[in-house]
């Protein structure tokens, strides 16, 4: 998908601080961070949301969700750090290839 800024970062079009990737996924900073740690990791395959998913996304959904306490662990958030997934504009949702943020390194107040 040509005009998602997402798929543009993976393809090497937009620049990004990658700070993890693999077969299935990337992991970058976000451009306007809300905590000191603030990344974003996204699936390779052009997914939309959450609602988006198939079936067939299983072992790739599966695969982020295993993924993503490492990136973590290696990003330092050794305390904890929370993890989101805006879905659809109700759901305040800007950029719409799949993603989850990844928030931490410092007082986050509970939801
Ligand atoms: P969301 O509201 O969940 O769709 O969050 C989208 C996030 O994407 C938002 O926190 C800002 C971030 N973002 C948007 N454009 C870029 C970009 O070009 N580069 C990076 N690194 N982050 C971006």
């Amino acid at each position: 998908m040509t005009d998602c800024i997402f798929c543009k970062i993976l393809d090497g079009g937009i620049p990004a601080d990658i700070v993890y990737e693999d077969g299935h996924c990337l992991a970058f900073r976000d451009i306007n961070p809300k905590a000191p740690v603030h990344l974003l990791v996204i699936p390779r395959k052009h997914i939309e949301s959450l609602d988006g998913l198939g079936a067939e996304d299983k072992e790739l959904i599966s695969h982020m969700m295993l993924t993503i306490p490492r990136i973590a662990k290696q990003q330092g958030l050794v305390e904890g750090y929370r993890t989101i997934a805006n879905t659809g504009k109700g759901g305040g949702q800007e950029v719409f290839h799949l993603h989850f943020h990844i928030l931490g390194g410092g007082e986050l107040h509970p939801m």
